[in-house]
């Protein structure tokens, strides 16, 4: 794991928050439902060629959005780039941004503890861009009941999980409101760019 705090100028944060905003213009936030029926206390979207949804037939990846049925919006040149950036300093030097997951918190989101194993390839590093509220992250190891360490994620933080991390359990447990004023409305919007296969 690499934990590369504030790496983000504010400008690149602002360009980063732009795009995302025009991505949920074409396809929208939605807030998943897990496979026992309960809601995700995040909303979520992705861009690139998959996305990520879960419904009552579990996590996986999809070429359409649930809603409109559309092909995901693509991924911005800049994500991309930067994502093959930070794969690269983790010699990951033919990484493929296959897909960017967009989560947004409210002050009362959360995310429980999971592992990220939806991806056919889970060799490839996850690249995690924070931006807004801050964040307290919980991060174990492979197993559910290892000891997690709590993390302050904040804006303009990037975090690289290669190699062993990649599969360690991980959530969010709380959102520190108005902590930062990127977003006007506030709250904590997470990119997690991936290459799926
Ligand atoms: C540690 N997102 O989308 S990002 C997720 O802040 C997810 O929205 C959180 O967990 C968020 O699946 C955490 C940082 C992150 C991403 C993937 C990981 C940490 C990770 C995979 C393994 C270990
Ligand atoms: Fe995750």
């Amino acid at each position: 794991m690499i934990h590369a705090k504030g790496i983000l100028s504010r400008d690149l944060q602002l360009e980063i928050l732009e795009l995302t905003r025009n991505i949920a213009l074409r396809s929208p936030t939605f807030i998943p439902t897990t496979p026992n029926g309960n809601k995700l206390n995040c909303e979520m979207t992705s861009c690139g060629k998959y996305g990520w949804v879960s419904d009552r037939f579990g996590y996986r990846y999809t070429e359409i959005h649930p809603q409109t049925k559309e092909k995901w919006t693509e991924m911005p040149e800049l994500i991309s780039s930067l994502a093959k950036t930070f794969a690269s300093m983790v010699d990951e030097y033919d990484y493929v941004p296959e897909t960017c997951l967009i989560n947004y918190y409210k002050k009362t989101g959360k995310l429980g503890l999971h592992q990220d194993n939806s991806e056919f390839n889970l060799k490839p590093a996850i690249i995690s861009i924070s931006l807004g509220d801050d964040a307290t992250f919980l991060v174990g190891g492979n197993k559910r009941n290892d000891v997690v360490q709590e993390i302050l994620l904040r804006s303009g933080d990037v975090f690289i999980l290669y190699g062993e991390s990649r599969l360690y359990f991980h959530g969010i447990k709380k959102i520190a409101p108005n902590t930062s004023d990127l977003l006007k409305n506030g709250g904590r919007l997470n990119l997690t760019i991936r290459q799926v296969k």
